[in-house]
């Protein structure tokens, strides 16, 4: 729990105007702080040279003004939340769908936010079509086709791209703890590297990530990826950089010593950490908005601070910025009837609320 005055000393300088703001327009400990007059996230992590952003939803982009607007105030990076995925991008064989993807793009450019890629090569997101050509032989060619087209079309506009995202599952059984993916039964386990080198070729000045959950967690998950990362860069497989996807968990605390561990060997290999999809799931929090924005942003600063003890993250994105439109509010995510989550530096309103300030003091304490 942290406490009032420890917010205003976390705020630094940039809080002694008096607060202004009513009572009840913040949610939790954060009222009667003046959050709205403080730059935003993109400003704060720029000078410490990290970008911050979210991903986001073209659809949502065109015809939400406030949503709009909060994403050019606090976002200096942006990643599509779907548009880039296999399925939206190539909903058919001949089908290809660029139009998000592209409007997400030039978005970010005329608003001079950079742009990551998600994601080239994932098991889920896969149409049918694809599991079907996947199935019969294809796989080689479709995976080459798959990264140059999209890669190639966007070559030199993407900072970083999720060339893999979410290849380990240990539960499979497979060597490495490799998931038994689509992708894997088709070529086995060599489609990782072959997806890392068609994509050093397609945009070689581009970072090549792999993206992966768990890294904060308990048990032997962040060992099994840091041990595949290993074993990657022993074969020269071209990487650059880990992907912590970082959807928290409110149901258990941060394992904070394993993180900062995992990030460190993690550079120690010469790889860069990012941290792209970061979020909080109160769902185990009791009823309590307060309570709750408290425990997710506790658990925000606790594992940003785990990482920092080893490396400075230099993109930091969260997987939205509203509580508005976050996928776990998304209809067939919950429950129906139950409570709306609160996951996201901004509210429902596109109020910020503790989560923000989580970051805001992150970034301003580097
Ligand atoms: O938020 C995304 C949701 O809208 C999609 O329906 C879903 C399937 O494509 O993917 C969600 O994003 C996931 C991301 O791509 C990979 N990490 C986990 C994210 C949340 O499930």
């Amino acid at each position: 729990m942290i406490s009032r005055r420890q917010c205003l000393a976390g705020l630094g300088a940039a809080i002694l105007a008096p607060a202004i703001v009513a009572r009840d327009s913040l949610p939790g400990y954060a009222q009667g702080l003046d959050l709205a007059a403080l730059p935003g996230l993109r400003e704060t992590a720029a000078r410490k040279g990290i970008l911050y952003g979210a991903a986001v939803r073209g659809d949502l982009l065109s015809r939400d003004p406030a949503y709009r607007a909060a994403v050019v105030k606090e976002c200096g990076i942006l990643v599509a939340e779907n548009a880039m995925k296999f399925k939206p991008i190539r909903p058919t064989e001949k089908g290809w769908a660029f139009d998000e993807a592209d409007a997400t793009l030039a978005f970010a450019e005329a608003n001079g936010m950079k742009v990551r890629g998600h994601t080239l090569i994932w098991h889920a997101a896969l149409p049918d079509w694809a599991k079907a050509t996947l199935a019969s032989g294809g796989g080689a060619a479709l995976l080459e086709q798959q990264i140059r087209t999209v890669m190639g079309r966007y070559r030199g506009r993407v900072l970083a791209w999720d060339v893999v995202n979410e290849i380990l599952e240990p539960k499979d059984g497979l060597i490495d703890g490799l998931r038994k993916s689509d992708w894997y039964l088709a070529l086995g386990p060599g489609y990782i590297d072959r997806a890392f080198r068609i994509a050093r070729e397609t945009d070689p000045g581009c970072q090549l990530v792999y993206n992966e959950w768990g890294h904060e967690s308990y048990g032997t998950r962040p060992e099994t990826i840091l041990r595949y990362l290993e074993k990657l860069k022993k074969g020269g497989t071209p990487i650059d950089a880990v992907g912590m996807q970082s959807h928290l968990h409110t149901r258990w605390n941060v394992n904070a010593r394993q993180l900062s561990w995992f990030c460190k060997s993690a550079v120690d290999l010469g790889l860069e950490i990012l941290v792209t999809e970061l979020d909080g799931d109160d769902s185990e929090l009791p009823d309590d908005i307060q309570a709750r924005d408290q425990g997710v942003h506790d658990r925000v600063r606790a594992f940003l601070e785990a990482v920092a003890a080893a490396t400075v993250p230099r993109q930091v994105l969260t997987w939205g910025l509203s509580d508005r439109y976050s996928f776990m509010n998304a209809p067939g995510r919950r429950e129906p009837g139950s409570r709306a989550k609160r996951p996201l530096p901004l509210d429902e309103a596109m109020r910020r609320k503790p989560a923000w300030l989580a970051l805001h003091n992150f970034f301003t304490g580097l």
